[in-house]
């Protein structure tokens, strides 16, 4: 039975049911597409059909068609839907935001309740269904690391904190930090007020999804006011800085690849 952490991810789904909806000024988004970052504002998701959802759809958010070397994207599951596993070569990470959904692993059935999480490495035969319907976020990429990555679930809240050096946010890495894995994803938590200390330049990419809260993201020469549900893409090399404002804290979930020689 999933666990009640304490978090409540229901605006990144449902923005209007927790009063956090945009108001839907014709014409008007804050959303950007540059060649070294764009912002995907909740207003601007389409969700679709895709090959291998069942009962489903999907909105991609980020992908190799932005220059990334992966795909970020949120899966809507309706009642009796299913995913099957990624196409050959690719590995997979799943957050769950809502609802429940079941990884048949092997001849196991695992439960996965909202906050909790999945990874698949390459070639997994597992399936994802779900009964009662659930909201994902999705991260996949061609695996390009040559080790050999193990499937593993976890619960966000059980991902031990670990150290940040000048930093004030609270990190959580959800996958190993060996070799083996070419990318890891970061659960990242500010207090209002808090920032980050480094303005980061760095030639890892990212795909984030504000899960709670907003603030004032940096990327490039622009700065964008963030809510939860918006999504960032940011190229190798972008000036990247956040400030969490307003009376929540923040939490992020961020992709960063790993790849342990940039040559
Ligand atoms: O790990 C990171 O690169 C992370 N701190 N970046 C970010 O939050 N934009
Ligand atoms: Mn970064």
């Amino acid at each position: 039975t999933p666990k009640c952490s304490g978090h409540d991810y229901s605006a990144v789904f449902r923005p209007a049911e927790r009063g956090l909806d945009f108001d839907n000024l014709p014409g008007y988004t804050r959303s950007a597409h540059h060649s070294d970052h764009a912002l995907i504002g909740v207003e601007s998701r389409v969700f679709a059909g895709q090959r291998g959802w069942r009962s489903a759809t999907t909105a991609h958010i980020i992908s190799p068609a932005r220059g990334a070397n992966f795909a970020m994207y949120l899966a809507d599951m309706a009642e009796e839907s299913s995913a099957e596993p990624a196409r050959a070569g690719v590995e997979r990470f799943v957050l769950v935001l809502q609802g429940e959904v079941t990884v048949r692993h092997g001849k196991k059935d695992i439960t996965l309740g909202a906050n909790s999480y999945a990874y698949f490495p390459p070639n997994s035969t597992d399936a994802l269904s779900s009964e009662d319907g659930a909201g994902l976020l999705v991260y996949e990429r061609v695996y390009a690391a040559g080790g050999a990555p193990a499937f593993s679930t976890g619960d966000v809240e059980e991902s031990p904190l670990l150290p940040t050096g000048p930093e004030v946010f609270k990190l959580r890495k959800l996958l190993p930090q060996t070799a083996d894995y070419d990318f890891n994803v970061h659960i990242m938590d500010f207090q209002p007020g808090e920032y980050l200390w480094v303005k980061e330049v760095h030639y890892n990419q990212h795909g984030l999804l504000l899960l709670e809260g907003k603030g004032i993201y940096r990327l490039g020469d622009s700065w964008y006011p963030v809510q939860a549900g918006d999504a960032i893409w940011m190229a190798p090399y972008v000036p990247q800085w956040y400030a969490a404002l307003g009376s929540s804290p923040t939490r992020y979930v961020i992709y960063k690849d790993t790849t342990l020689d940039p040559l």
